[in-house]
């Protein structure tokens, strides 16, 4: 979730040229919010790829920031009460010269979008989800 200021200074001192990052939802929209805003503002050339599964898998299944309503935990016992981050809303609002969804089930699509991504010069979101929720 740091992952950013790392790759800012890398880039700026041409250790690496073009940067692939990929990523999951709650670390880039929970605990590493406020560096996925900021980052924009830059628009370094950074690829970001990142895995949406609507939950903080590493650390045991909390609600992340894109979770829906309802959804419940050990945590948000009584299910989430949020309406869930919208991270493309954001992305397009602040600027983001790239911003794409996919879907994990949706191979050929998932392909496509992730070459135009790389291509791009600039910095670039391609946000997929891993499972069915975003086909509601
Ligand atoms: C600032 C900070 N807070 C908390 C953590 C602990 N932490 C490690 S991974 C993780 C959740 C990651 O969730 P996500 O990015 O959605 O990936 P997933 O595990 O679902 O693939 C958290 C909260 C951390 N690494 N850094």
């Amino acid at each position: 979730m740091r992952i950013y200021s790392i790759l800012m200074i890398l880039l700026q001192k041409t250790i690496f040229r073009n940067v692939l990052l990929e990523s999951g939802d709650g670390c880039m929209f929970g605990e590493g919010g406020n560096h996925f805003i900021h980052t924009i503002r830059r628009n370094p050339n950074i690829t970001n790829i990142i895995h949406d599964n609507f939950v903080y898998g590493l650390t045991k299944g909390q609600a992340s920031p894109t979770s829906r309503p309802g959804f419940m935990t050990p945590v948000q016992v009584d299910g989430v009460i949020l309406d869930p981050f919208n991270p493309l809303a954001i992305a397009i609002g602040l600027g983001a010269s790239f911003v794409a969804r996919t879907f994990a089930g949706d191979q050929e699509h998932m392909k496509t979008m992730m070459k135009k991504a790389m291509k791009h010069k600039r910095v670039c979101f391609a946000l997929y989800s891993s499972t069915l929720c975003l086909l509601q």
